[in-house]
């Protein structure tokens, strides 16, 4: 295996971009001083960071909670490291030394570092944690834990240019890899991760056998190799063990496990120039973009398994579309437009950011979603078994997953190669990227996703060509996501518009990008007007529930209707085809939100999906029935 350079694509980094937004901004807020906080607060009263403390011997105890809860408190020391990176805090800084000296002290002599066997190595269970080392990888998460140290420890590294977490992470890899290889080991982590991890740990030591380690345990699923292929649930897919990864070419199984292989497969590929990765995870884009995807973005529509369903499987009330896995889709969808280049790619990453992931967490930022369905009667209890919006759960994969996420979002807006610059997400505030050697600012002013104007400002430090390439979203032009799996009902004569310094302009559109090639000068102007109506979504006949219904959507938002808007009940709602529908900015409400009004024979107000469940239980419903005749 030879390592080759990188991404073709380059993010420009979280900390080169800032949100002066009414929307993400004011989120990064309460991410910072409420989300993030209050998860450490939950990761300490629910013995998650005492377990560092007792594997090091210095309080007494037995192991508290689950044996996958060390990556809870490393998910979020990588959400606190983006914060760093983003505004100094001698508060937060030192409160992650004070953690990092636990984790230090709770890692064994040879780098080991799974506090449910240190604590006490008679207390674990055969069937949980394995008696020895690595003796019930299907299910103990050992891996799975130490990938989100690795990535913690990168992030740390780089936000506050301290050693202490990185080297913890690489005493760990160092021994991992001294277990696993082709001539060691040969078996797999039960649940993916560690691979995202090892990527990371390769690109910033720049040592080769972290990478190789990846690609070994990849490659090394699906393949016996003396031991049993891995299932779950009666379902030989569960953990993606059931073929090679490079044969695999539908979705099956726990959505989070396959969605993080298929990042980190993509990583590797990036990494190796593996083409065979490159075409497996083509071919599973495609299933899941085609067949597997809800119109919220979100993905795995299975409790049983927390698992993707067979195509077209996407009930509404009963899917699970897990906040991770939809955290997940973007990961997985941002390395694809990486690889690629291709903007529905970032079509399907802000789907799920607007719609799936968003709904996750509330607007205070201390109340969650597990599960994310898209209809509810309110009284049924979906969210790990509780209704509506919970502060925590046993398993809070969830909560500690969306502070890492949120406050690396400003990474996801822009994006560039050798000669061109990328517009992917719409958001007011600033961008600083490096162009033909030269630094070029840019600015963006935007109400998005309210309004469709989007005025960006270029200014390159000198005159400098390059081809500014401006995402044109799906839902602006032709369809809601790149796939047949829904269509616009009516057909829209409203186009997307753009003007260069004030000039109208009719780029050519190229993987679904208005590219806009030319000699750019200190303080032009692009100023994009994507059309917002509102448009009646259909979804393919092959998915049972939503036969004779339709959605609506404006803009990238997704909307439902709610009882208490609604007169306490949606559930015999019904919308004609051609009755009016009108839209509404309301300021005082969820924070802000723009509310779609019906005007037909049933009058209804529709919310944007993600405020759904913030104003006590109810009933819930993305897909209305359509009325006949
Ligand atoms: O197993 C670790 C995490 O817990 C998974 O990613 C989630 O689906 C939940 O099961
Ligand atoms: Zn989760």
């Amino acid at each position: 295996m030879t390592a080759q350079s990188d991404y073709p694509f380059t993010p420009i980094p979280f900390t080169d971009v800032t949100f002066t937004d009414n929307f993400w901004a004011p989120r990064l807020q309460t991410n910072r001083r409420v989300t993030l906080p209050f998860n450490f607060r939950k990761c300490e009263e629910t013995g998650r960071i005492d377990n560092f403390a007792k594997a090091a011997g210095w309080m007494e105890g037995q192991h508290e909670g689950i044996f996958f809860n060390d990556s809870d408190v490393f998910k979020v020391v990588e959400g606190a490291a983006y914060c760093l990176a983003l505004s100094p805090d001698p508060e937060l800084d030192s409160y992650l030394d004070d953690l990092i000296v636990k984790f230090a002290g709770a890692q064994e002599e040879d780098g080991y570092l799974y506090t449910a066997r240190t604590i006490d190595p008679g207390a674990v269970r055969a069937d949980r944690e394995g008696l020895t080392r690595w003796s019930n990888l299907r299910v103990n998460h050992e891996l799975y834990n130490v990938g989100h140290l690795y990535e913690a420890a990168v992030a740390h590294f780089q936000a506050t240019g301290k050693r202490t977490l990185l080297d913890v992470a690489l005493k760990n890899a160092d021994l991992i890899d001294s277990v696993f290889g082709p001539d060691k080991r040969r078996d797999v982590p039960g649940h993916q991760e560690i691979e995202i991890g090892l990527a990371k740990l390769y690109r910033v030591t720049g040592d080769e056998r972290y990478l190789r380690l990846a690609k070994f345990f990849l490659d090394e699923r699906g393949h016996a190799n003396g031991r049993e292929l891995y299932t779950n649930f009666g379902n030989p897919g569960y953990m993606q063990d059931h073929l090679p990864v490079v044969e695999q070419s539908e979705a099956v199984g726990h959505a989070v496990r396959a969605v993080y292989m298929y990042t980190g497969m993509a990583d590797v590929a990036a990494l190796t120039g593996d083409a065979s990765y490159i075409a497996a995870i083509d071919r599973l884009w495609e299933n899941v973009v085609g067949r597997k995807l809800y119109l919220t973005g979100g993905i795995g529509a299975r409790h049983t398994g927390e698992a993707f369903g067979d195509d077209y499987e996407l009930p509404n009330t009963e899917a699970y579309t897990e906040t991770c896995a939809a955290i997940a889709n973007i990961l997985w969808n941002q390395r694809m437009f990486l690889l690629h280049g291709d903007a529905r790619s970032m079509d399907v990453l802000e789907l799920a950011l607007y719609n799936g992931f968003l709904s996750g967490v509330s607007l205070s930022g201390d109340e969650f979603f597990y599960t994310n369905p898209l209809a509810s009667d309110g009284k049924t209890a979906v969210n790990r078994g509780r209704i509506g919006r919970q502060p925590w759960f046993d398993c809070s994969c969830c909560p500690t997953n969306d502070v890492r996420f949120i406050a690396s979002l400003p990474g996801y807006v822009y994006a560039s190669d050798a000669d061109s610059l990328y517009v992917n997400l719409f958001v007011a505030g600033e961008g600083r990227v490096e162009m033909g050697g030269q630094s070029v600012r840019l600015r963006q002013e935007t109400n998005y996703p309210w309004q469709g104007r989007v005025r960006l400002r270029v200014d390159p430090a000198r005159r400098a060509e390059f081809a500014l390439r401006v995402r044109i979203p799906g839902w602006a032009t032709i369809r809601p996501v790149p796939s047949d799996l829904y269509r616009f009902l009516d057909v829209s004569d409203a186009a997307p518009a753009l003007t260069v310094n004030g000039e109208t302009v009719t780029p050519a559109l190229e993987k679904g990008y208005a590219v806009l090639r030319r000699v750019w000068q200190p303080g032009d102007v692009v100023e994009l007007a994507l059309p917002l109506p509102v448009r009646r979504v259909l979804c393919h006949e092959a998915v049972e529930g939503n036969r004779g219904r339709a959605a609506l959507m404006r803009g990238p938002l997704i909307y439902c209707v709610e009882g208490v808007d609604n007169g306490g009940s949606v559930a015999d709602l019904s919308l004609a085809d051609d009755a009016p529908l009108t839209v509404e900015h309301r300021p005082e409400l969820l924070n802000g939100v723009t509310v779609i009004r019906g005007e037909g024979a049933q009058p209804f107000t529709a919310i944007p999906y993600y405020a759904w469940s913030h104003r006590g239980a109810g009933e819930m419903a993305v897909w209305i029935e359509r009325e006949v005749g």
